[in-house]
């Protein structure tokens, strides 16, 4: 089972992966998530990315692809995964088609976490205050809205081709929102 969580920054992807990862005893491969790490440990990675998180910009495919590719290819990764913040463009998503391909697997959920703009500023304003993260800013978060029209909604059309699309209300309470989920995936 590979599941990828879908949606504009805000919408409850981490919130929901990790109960989701957690349940069907999945691991869960969060971009974001490594991305922050590098940029904490000062690796080299971490170094070229920060200036593209900080602007709410997406870190360019050159710098991620490879880090994808190896996510993929770690044995605990190799039955099943959560995606949670990626693919988040056409070369991310080809690269997760290709490498799933070549071992006769493909996405078999893709959960569209759907909630309003004014739910998501109001929800990213509230973890600014809360978590102090670097790209939560007001103007940071517009620039990722936009981006997410932009780059990553286009991937919907994309994987609702071939039937694994499911849209998910990502309003209401974490466990109402989770509870829809588990239903949806039957498990
Ligand atoms: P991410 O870490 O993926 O940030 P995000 O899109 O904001 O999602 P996040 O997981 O944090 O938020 P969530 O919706 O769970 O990316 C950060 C940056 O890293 C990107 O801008 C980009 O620069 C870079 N990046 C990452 N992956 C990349 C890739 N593949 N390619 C290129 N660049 C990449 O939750 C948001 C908030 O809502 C939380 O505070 C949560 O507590 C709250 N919430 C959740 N559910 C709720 C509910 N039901 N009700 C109320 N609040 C809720």
């Amino acid at each position: 089972m590979f599941v990828l969580i879908l949606g504009a920054p805000g919408s409850g992807k981490g919130t929901q992966g990790k109960i989701i990862a957690a349940r069907l005893g999945l691991v869960k491969i969060t971009t974001g998530d490594i991305l922050r790490a590098a940029v904490k440990a000062g690796a080299p990675l971490g170094r070229d990315a920060k200036k593209f998180m900080d602007a709410g910009k997406l870190v360019p495919d050159a710098l991620i692809l490879d880090l994808i590719k190896a996510e993929l290819d770690k044995p605990e990764a190799k039955e099943g995964a959560v995606f949670d913040g990626f693919p988040r463009t056409a070369a991310q998503a080809e690269l997760v088609d290709q490498t799933l391909g070549a071992r006769g697997q493909r996405l078999t959920h893709v959960l569209l976490l759907d909630v309003t703009e004014e739910e998501l500023l109001r929800r990213l304003h509230g973890r600014a205050a809360l978590e102090g993260r670097s790209d939560d800013t007001p103007e940071t978060v517009r620039t990722r809205l936009q981006v997410y029209q932009q780059d990553t909604a286009p991937l919907i059309a994309h994987y609702a081709q071939r039937g694994v699309v499911h849209r998910v209300l990502g309003t209401g309470s974490v466990e109402a929102i989770a509870g829809e989920i588990q239903r949806v995936i039957g498990r």
